[in-house]
């Protein structure tokens, strides 16, 4: 089946009792058992049907064997750096989401886990940055908040004895698979274009390899980061217009991206469907559009950004991203703290757009007189 009707109906049949044609949300912290240790349902940390329904969807629209659902992107995240172990290293890219950034230098770090940072869109600076105990690379792509590319397949050839961990969050399946790609792992923030309508904070682990998907499930029932089952209903619903989202978040950013690039208030616009983007070539050949993902750079520093981000009246300024409404934010005072002081740190004169799936005419004018 194709993407769009995967969408709608994987791991979705109609209820077997009912018939509904919705999954039912099976709200129940267990399930009664008529002969002791046999039930396929024991106890809903470690099942619900509502989430299954959920994982297989996602597997299936990631083209993988195997998918997990969190509470939380975070949790997600979490749960696949439990697959190091102390005296690992894990190779990321020297751009990434502050809370990975924070998780992996604040937390795994005191665990024995080293972390280093490399530019993933310069194949040199990752072969150089392999080291013989590197477990893991960790790529966004495109990265948040600088839309940098990096080429999944190229980086898969390099990997040796380490797992490639493409996190699709800012891409989604529609847009670029992974595993197809030759990544080991897909993480995602749910919260995100999956569901898409800013009503959930949730996670996925997309996965083939059996035996990293059995250590992934034992994680998730042992550590217990599980979605509500409302949550995966939610964005169980939020999936089946994932593909007619992603066109208008694509079609409207292209047409922003543009509108911004011939603005004489910008200095710079980063968007990787632009000729002008460093690596247009490469999200080409791996994505099949940009998505709604836009950073640009104001005129005026720091402080002609703030004025901007709080002056957009349909823009609403807020952290997160991937919804139908459209956001604005500055990273290095938002999303982008605990990056701060750090060689990550982010411009404080950058503005991130998610751009959503309202009319463009619109969301130009009203990018036009902010930035007026
Ligand atoms: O917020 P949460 O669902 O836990 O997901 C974390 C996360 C993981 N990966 C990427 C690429 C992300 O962008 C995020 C969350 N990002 C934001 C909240 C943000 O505004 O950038």
């Amino acid at each position: 089946m194709n993407f769009e009707t995967l969408a709608v109906h994987a791991g979705q049949p109609p209820d077997p009792t009912t018939g509904a044609v919705m999954t039912p949300i099976y709200q129940t912290s267990t399930y009664a058992q008529t002969r002791m240790g046999e039930a396929a349902y024991d106890y809903a940390r470690t099942v619900n049907p509502t989430r299954n329904a959920l994982q297989d969807c996602i597997a299936a629209l990631e083209g993988g064997a195997h998918g997990l659902a969190f509470s939380s992107g975070m949790a997600a995240t979490d749960t696949v750096l439990r697959l190091l172990k102390p005296g690992d290293h894990l190779l990321a890219s020297n751009d990434v989401y502050g809370g990975t950034f924070r998780i992996f230098t604040k937390v795994y770090a005191d665990y024995g886990i080293t972390f280093s940072f490399v530019e993933m869109s310069d194949l040199d600076a990752v072969r150089n940055g392999i080291q013989p105990n590197t477990r893991m690379i960790w790529v966004e792509t495109p990265t948040n908040p600088l839309l940098k590319i990096a080429d999944i397949a190229a980086i898969s050839s390099l990997k040796g004895a380490a797992r490639l961990v493409v996190d699709n969050t800012f891409a989604t399946p529609y847009l670029q698979k992974p595993l197809a790609l030759g990544a080991d792992i897909v993480v995602h923030s749910t919260t995100k274009y999956l569901n898409g309508h800013s009503d959930v904070v949730g996670g996925a682990i997309i996965v083939n390899n059996e035996a990293d998907f059995t250590r992934l499930k034992f994680l998730q029932n042992a550590v217990g980061a599980v979605p509500a089952p409302l949550d995966c209903f939610l964005v169980l619903r939020g999936l089946k217009t994932l593909p007619v989202r992603m066109e208008r978040h694509c079609s409207n950013g292209l047409t922003i991206a543009q509108f911004l690039e011939g603005h004489a208030a910008v200095e710079r616009v980063i968007y990787p469907g632009l000729c002008s983007h460093p690596d247009h070539a490469v999200a080409a050949k791996q994505m099949c559009a940009f998505g709604g993902m836009i950073s640009f750079i104001v005129k005026g520093g720091p402080d002609a950004a703030r004025r901007v981000a709080e002056a957009t009246r349909i823009f609403a300024l807020a952290e997160s991203l991937g919804g139908v409404e459209s956001l604005i934010e500055v990273p290095a005072a938002m999303t982008h703290m605990s990056v701060a002081n750090s060689p990550l740190a982010v411009d404080p004169a950058l503005i991130r757009l998610s751009v959503g799936i309202e009319n463009v005419n619109d969301l130009i004018d009203d990018l036009r007189q902010a930035l007026a």
